[in-house]
């Protein structure tokens, strides 16, 4: 049976956990706990970078989550996650892409303040809300009159995308006018992938406390 090694509250490992969900296969959930269980020998010999998400399929060892996406895409083409026009696959790999190279690391900037701590100075708070702001009215150009981007089904750029902006758009961050992303992101949240994969408060909590632990000055970071 598929593995897959995650922790639940990434967005990386996430996006892996609703693609095997969305295509009805069948896998074993293995939780890493990000305060050092990465660092041991039988992780770092499944994953020699100590990163989640590790998908072991019958004993090959794939790292990377968008390397994964392509894995399970290809090996299990249904249902299909990717178009077959160059015109919508591009669409997808832009969005997938722009998630994982300019949402996320700005969206990582802005975590604590969504998630009600300070954390970065304002210039850098503005630098991360300008950058949130240009890719999320870049994805609002992108969606046309069909539900998904690139398609009328489900894709890949959905589970990549999907597990940063809700975050985002319940931080009350004065983000623009977004209205068909908007409706894109109740539309995927009302889906069981993502309802199954939501993190609870509880994971909130101790991800609020993991981050003000390693924020304080104790921590030296
Ligand atoms: N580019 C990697 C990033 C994976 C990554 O950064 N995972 C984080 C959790 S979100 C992690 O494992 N951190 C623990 C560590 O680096 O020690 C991917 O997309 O799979």
């Amino acid at each position: 049976m598929l593995k897959l090694y995650h922790a639940p509250i990434s967005p990386n490992s996430r996006r892996v956990w609703i693609t095997l969900l969305e295509k009805g296969l069948a896998f074993e959930l293995i939780e890493v706990k990000l305060h050092g269980d990465q660092f041991t020998p039988e992780f770092l010999a499944i994953n020699p970078f100590h990163h989640i998400p590790v998908l072991v399929d019958d004993g090959f060892n794939v790292v990377e989550s968008l390397a994964i996406l392509d894995y399970l895409e290809a090996k299990y083409p249904a249902p299909a996650m990717l178009p077959q026009t160059a015109h919508d696959l591009a669409i997808v790999r832009m969005v997938e892409l722009t998630a994982v190279n300019e949402l996320l690391p700005a969206a990582t900037v802005l975590a604590p303040i969504i998630l009600g701590f300070p954390g970065a100075n304002a210039e850098q708070i503005e630098q991360a809300i300008q950058k949130v702001s240009t890719v999320l009215n870049f994805y609002e150009g992108l969606l046309d009159e069909r539900p998904f981007f690139g398609s009328e089904t489900l894709t890949l750029a959905e589970p990549v995308a999907g597990t940063v902006i809700p975050w985002l758009l319940g931080g009350s961050l004065p983000l623009g006018e977004i209205p068909k992303l908007k409706a894109w992101c109740d539309r995927i949240q009302s889906r069981s992938a993502w309802q199954t994969t939501q993190a609870t408060p509880e994971m909130v909590e101790e991800l609020k406390t993991f981050m003000a632990a390693r924020m304080s000055p104790a921590s030296g970071s």
